[in-house]
């Protein structure tokens, strides 16, 4: 139910995984109008937010947002129609499509945007209604790696087992290939301990906005000015997609000069000894010479690293990993390898010490637990264990036989699309693939190749503008539910204005085609999100992501007494317990293994890995590095951001960073225009001069479209165990824009222009304030 005229209700930012807290004032007499936005003291932003946060009400206002169904007509126009006519349109040519070509011929694609309930009525949906394995998500971009990794060594994948929090009072903090000065700028307050003891290293090959925190002038080289200011921290700068190099030569000087904590390693891992031969040839002079990480460098941060561990007295270390590190093809790898340092340091399990992998999307964490990743099941359960199959399928009212088996991971389902024998529909939920998708020409071309294309989005994303069907839903403060932060922590968001013209939530949309498919009794999508969370709750007993114990009604009583929130694990009180009431209800789990890990005999496994290097390195023609990812002012591919006046002011169009040295030798001056080549594609921008890039090394963001869409350049090539794509690095050539200014369309089609509706990702509304 909708608060009254006025009133203020908590909430949450509707962007990244941090989920600042914020309050929500409606509107007194414009009940249409956006509602106010004030921060909120909440345990990850302590009052703060960044600028995303504080302008996010004008995205539900935006002048753009999609108010009715729309259907591609013979003319080719996107137009409107009702509800009735759209939803006939899409259920009566998903059923022809599934007879004719067998239910595989149907494929879903979710996002780690959508809260819990809508995630689980997606992967429900999928498995019952659709009854087809191919379903994946945009996680699969985000933490495929880092779910892999925890996964394989602690048995299961929570981003930060224990509160974020927790880090502030750590001495040192080993933060791999995170910006989140940028990416999550109130988190940088839980840094003040490590930065304070001289303990924050930070890894990226940019003198990013987060390894300026360290303020170390030498950037990795070595050479630090004798009259250089007493630093906060050490940054290293490796050659990129080096990280993995770096780390096995850190845990060899940790080995070389006993500083491991052996009694932790016996007591508490398996597979020390493997590990322990594998990095016995990575001295730091040969990691130099790869990474080109001073020897020196490396001692240092070695030896500061173990100086702050438990075992020798410290004040305690988190090593964090970020998507620079992860999105790579070995990104696993290099995961297991942070994971490696950390327990040999024996800081798993510890208070005050940890390893985690920072999510990255709203729900990034819940996103990932619920049933919409191709292998998965609710609860994080896999999909091809039977006894998992036989739970899940007992609370959906189904035979476990009529379930599908595993899918396929994101990068392959997209390349899949309109072949023969793939897929021939796609359902797409919460992402914006023609500008976020690796090599997405080609998945641009794969997605034009459908026979059918739905998309459901707030807003005419370049996706949906490809669309045969356009569903408009509601977005974030227009609708109940749950997120689950980078910390594992389940919170609510809350409804405080009435969604626009006819958009509805997903969780009706699903239900409505689910009628529509002839969804047999008892089989049934509830559209109240709090009968979904019970639903979701039950599913989910008894596996690793436990939210049995937790319900709508709970988690609102938790926050109005002013409770910590509540941390998954949460398993429900046991059956018959003498007192089914407050006390005998599970407290949540805010700190993960401090007794053990989640693996069969209960401790963490080490496994050796070894470094290769990125898929796409340089070469003759291709003789500089790109790495991309993000700025403070945009988010992801941009549909939300690039519709908020105040930001498309501070950003206002595509830029590539480059070192002055580079930008000479190519003739490519401080504001001109550069163009950046691939195997893949080329994309161009403006060319922005900083020495905060290493000379051999161009950094672009990925959040805008067209013409200035780096992922046309980007390689689709994954990661053999997380099928994440490479992201991060690739090989490119660079070259001056001649002066003749080349227009290429944006990758949209026509039709909301005829509708009197606005497209294009530069037109925003006017922040209403
Ligand atoms: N402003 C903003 N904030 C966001 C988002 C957003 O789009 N905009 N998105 C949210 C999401 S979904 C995510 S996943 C997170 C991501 O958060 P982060 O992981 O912090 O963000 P990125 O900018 O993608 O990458 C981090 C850093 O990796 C570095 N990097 C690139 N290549 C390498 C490499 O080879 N090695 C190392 N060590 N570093 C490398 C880049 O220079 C960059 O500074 O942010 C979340 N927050
Ligand atoms: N080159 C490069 N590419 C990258 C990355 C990188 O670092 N470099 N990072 C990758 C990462 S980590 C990520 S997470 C992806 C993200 O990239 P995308 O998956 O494209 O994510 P968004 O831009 O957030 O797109 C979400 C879309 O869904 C809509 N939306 C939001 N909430 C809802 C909802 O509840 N329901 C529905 N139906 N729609 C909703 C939004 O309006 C938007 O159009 O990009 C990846 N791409
Ligand atoms: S840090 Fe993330 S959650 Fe916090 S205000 Fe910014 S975008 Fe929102
Ligand atoms: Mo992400």
């Amino acid at each position: 139910m909708l608060a009254s005229p006025g009133t203020t209700v908590d909430s949450h930012c509707p962007y990244c995984a941090l989920q600042c807290g914020m309050s929500l004032t409606r509107p007194r007499a414009d009940v249409a109008g956006a509602p106010e936005v004030q921060p909120r003291d909440f345990p990850t932003n302590r009052g703060g937010l960044c600028q995303k946060g504080w302008t996010s009400a004008a995205v539900l206002g935006a002048s753009d947002r999609l108010v009715t169904p729309l259907v591609r007509a013979e003319s080719g126009e996107l137009g409107p129609v009702s509800w009735d006519v759209a939803l006939d349109l899409v259920a009566s040519r998903l059923a022809a499509l599934a007879a004719e070509h067998g239910p595989g011929s149907v494929a879903v694609f979710g996002g780690g945007g959508l809260t819990n309930e809508k995630a689980y009525a997606l992967g429900k949906f999928t498995r019952t209604v659709l009854r087809t394995p191919n379903i994946d998500y945009n996680g699969r971009f985000c933490m495929a790696s880092a779910a892999a990794g925890m996964n394989r060594s602690f048995g299961v994948d929570r981003g930060l087992p224990f509160p974020l929090s927790d880090v502030g009072g750590a001495q040192a903090v080993l933060l791999l290939g995170s910006n989140l000065a940028e990416t999550m700028p109130p988190a940088v307050q839980h840094l003040a301990g490590a930065r304070a003891a001289g303990g924050l290293v930070v890894v990226d090959p940019r003198r990013s906005a987060t390894a300026r925190l360290t303020g170390d002038p030498s950037t990795g080289s070595g050479q630090r000015p004798a009259s250089a200011q007493p630093a906060e921290g050490v940054h290293l700068a490796p050659v990129p997609g080096t990280d993995l190099a770096v780390l096995l030569g850190l845990l060899h000087v940790v080995l070389a000069e006993g500083l491991a904590d052996r009694e932790y390693l016996e007591e508490r891992t398996t597979g020390f000894d493997d590990v322990a031969r594998s990095v016995a040839a990575w001295w730091p002079e040969r990691v130099e010479s790869v990474s080109g990480v001073a020897a020196g460098e490396l001692r240092r941060v070695a030896r500061l690293l173990a100086a702050a561990a438990p075992v020798h007295g410290g004040g305690g270390v988190y090593v964090l990993t970020g998507r620079g590190v992860e999105q790579s093809t070995q990104g696993t790898a290099t995961v297991t390898a942070s994971i490696n340092l950390a327990l040999a340091l024996g800081l798993p399990g510890r208070i005050g010490s940890g390893y985690g992998a920072i999510t990255g999307q709203g729900n990034g964490q819940g996103g990932r637990e619920h049933g919409q990743k191709a292998d998965q099941l609710p609860g994080y359960r896999k999909i091809d264990d039977p006894a998992a199959r036989e739970h899940v399928a007992a609370v959906w009212g189904v035979d476990p036989e009529t379930l599908p088996g595993p899918g396929v991971p994101a990068v392959q389902l997209l390349r899949s699309l309109g072949t023969p024998g793939g897929p021939r529909a796609l359902l797409v939920h919460g992402s914006n693939l023609v500008v976020s998708a690796p090599n997405a020409s080609s998945v641009i071309e794969r997605l034009k190749s459908l026979d059918l294309l739905v998309v459901c989005d707030f807003v005419p994303s370049e996706t949906a503008l490809l669309a045969d069907v356009v569903l408009p839903v509601t977005q974030w403060a227009e609708e109940e539910g749950t997120m689950t932060s980078l910390e594992g922590r389940v919170i609510r968001r809350r409804a405080v204005v009435a969604p626009p013209g006819e958009a509805r939530s997903e969780l009706w949309i699903l239900a409505e085609l689910a009628r529509r498919l002839g969804a047999p009794e008892p089989l049934a999508f509830p559209t109240d999100p709090a009968v979904v969370f019970d639903e979701l709750a039950r599913a989910s007993a008894g596996g690793p992501a436990d939210y049995s114990g937790l319900s709508h009604a709970r988690l609102d009583a938790d926050e109005a007494s002013g409770g910590p929130g509540l941390f998954w694990p949460v398993p429900a009180a046991p059956s018959g317990a003498a007192d089914p009431g407050a006390s005998a209800q599970h407290p949540g789990t805010p700190r993960m293994f401090l007794d053990r890990f989640a693996t069969p005999d209960g401790r963490a496994r080490m496994v050796a890995v070894d470094h290769v290097g990125p898929s796409d390195d340089v070469r003759p023609g291709a003789p500089i590095y790109l790495v991309t990812g993000r700025v403070l002012q945009h988010y992801q591919s941009g549909a939300q951001t690039h519709r908020v006046a105040e930001l498309e002011r501070l950003v206002a169009e595509p830029y590539v960073e480059l070192h002055p040295v580079l930008g000479s030798r190519i003739g490519v001056p401080d504001g001109g225009r550069v163009r950046l080549t691939s195997a893949r594609g080329r994309v161009e921008a403006t060319a922005r001069w900083t020495d905060a890039v290493r000379p051999d090394t161009v950094f672009m963001p990925f959040h805008w479209s067209g013409t200035g869409s780096v992922n046309q350049v980007t390689t689709d090539a994954t990661d053999p165990i997380s099928g994440m794509p490479e992201f991060k690095v690739c090989a490119v050539d660079l070259t001056p824009v001649p002066d003749a200014p080349e227009v290429r369309p944006a990758e949209t089609t026509p039709g909301l222009d005829q509708l009197g509706q606005r497209h294009g990702a530069r037109r925003t509304k006017e922040l209403s304030t």
